[in-house]
């Protein structure tokens, strides 16, 4: 697609041919899998419901380790008029990225490799007194159909990765994060003929699931208030931007 083009041509790299193998294809094989079948993972057991709006609910299990903050989030989300595949268009898409993006300083693709994964290198701005954190993770995109009747699934997978040219320079600290969205797209009252679908008979069920770990020290009660905030704030902005860009777009199923 147009979309893909845009991307490899941004870093020069156009031997990324769909399909093709590379060195983290194997990983990517494996976390994409790991996030499919731990979306299915009940959230009644050991999970607090920290925060609902509307349709939005978001749910974090307290665990630390060494004194170190690592709450594992899950947020669902039901977002009218959109599809699973825009959200996570707009979601894995670099030109995009700091127009939803209130977290970041900067944000770069170091590497394409193949025309659904990229490498990024993110700046993130600095919310502690602590030293400023940067990020690099492989940032995958897909989709797949479990029957023929239904609209494919859609998910955007980040996973930390070590890349030459991203060293860490102290006193900078890594983020080390596994972040997966997953979209569903659901269509109400379908009219005879798919053409005849319109925004307001879709909507994109959505599973945000994020395993972060900070990386150096951050106090507990700091950070644990910190993602409370940001989390829902993020998905509320992020998706009124998404519902922003498509309104008077086709329909991108
Ligand atoms: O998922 C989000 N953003 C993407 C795209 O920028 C990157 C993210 C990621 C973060 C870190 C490492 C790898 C990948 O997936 C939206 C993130 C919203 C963040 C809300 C703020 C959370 C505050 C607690 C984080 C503690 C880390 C210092």
């Amino acid at each position: 697609s147009s979309t893909n083009a845009t991307a490899v041509s941004a870093t020069g790299n156009h031997n990324a041919l769909v399909g093709e193998k590379h060195r983290l294809s194997a990983e990517i094989e494996r976390i994409v899998q790991g996030h499919l079948k731990y979306k299915y993972e009940d959230v009644s057991d050991g999970w607090d419901l920290i925060h609902q709006e509307g349709e939005m609910k978001v749910y974090r299990r307290e665990v630390e380790e060494n004194g170190l903050v690592l709450d594992p989030m899950k947020i669902f989300h039901t977002i009218k008029g959109v599809t699973g595949h825009e959200i996570c268009h707009y979601f894995w898409e670099f030109q995009y990225r700091m127009e939803w993006e209130t977290t970041l300083d900067s944000t770069k693709i170091i590497e394409v490799l193949d025309p659904q994964t990229v490498v990024f290198y993110q700046v993130h701005k600095r919310v502690w007194p602590a030293a400023q954190r940067d990020s690099c993770f492989w940032s995958h995109i897909r989709s797949f159909t479990s029957s023929d009747e239904d609209q494919p699934t859609w998910l955007v997978v980040n996973y930390t990765t070590s890349h030459l040219l991203a060293p860490i320079k102290s006193p900078q600290v890594r983020i080390v994060a596994n972040v997966a969205l997953i979209c569903e797209t659901v269509i109400n009252e379908p009219p005879l003929n798919p053409k005849d679908i319109k925004r307001e008979n879709i909507e994109c069920k959505l599973t945000y699931v994020a395993f972060v770990n900070p990386g150096g020290w951050v106090p507990s009660a700091a950070l644990r208030s910190v993602a409370k905030r940001e989390y829902p704030r993020f998905l509320k902005r992020f998706s009124s931007y998404v519902l922003e860009q498509t309104r008077d777009k086709p329909i991108l199923f």
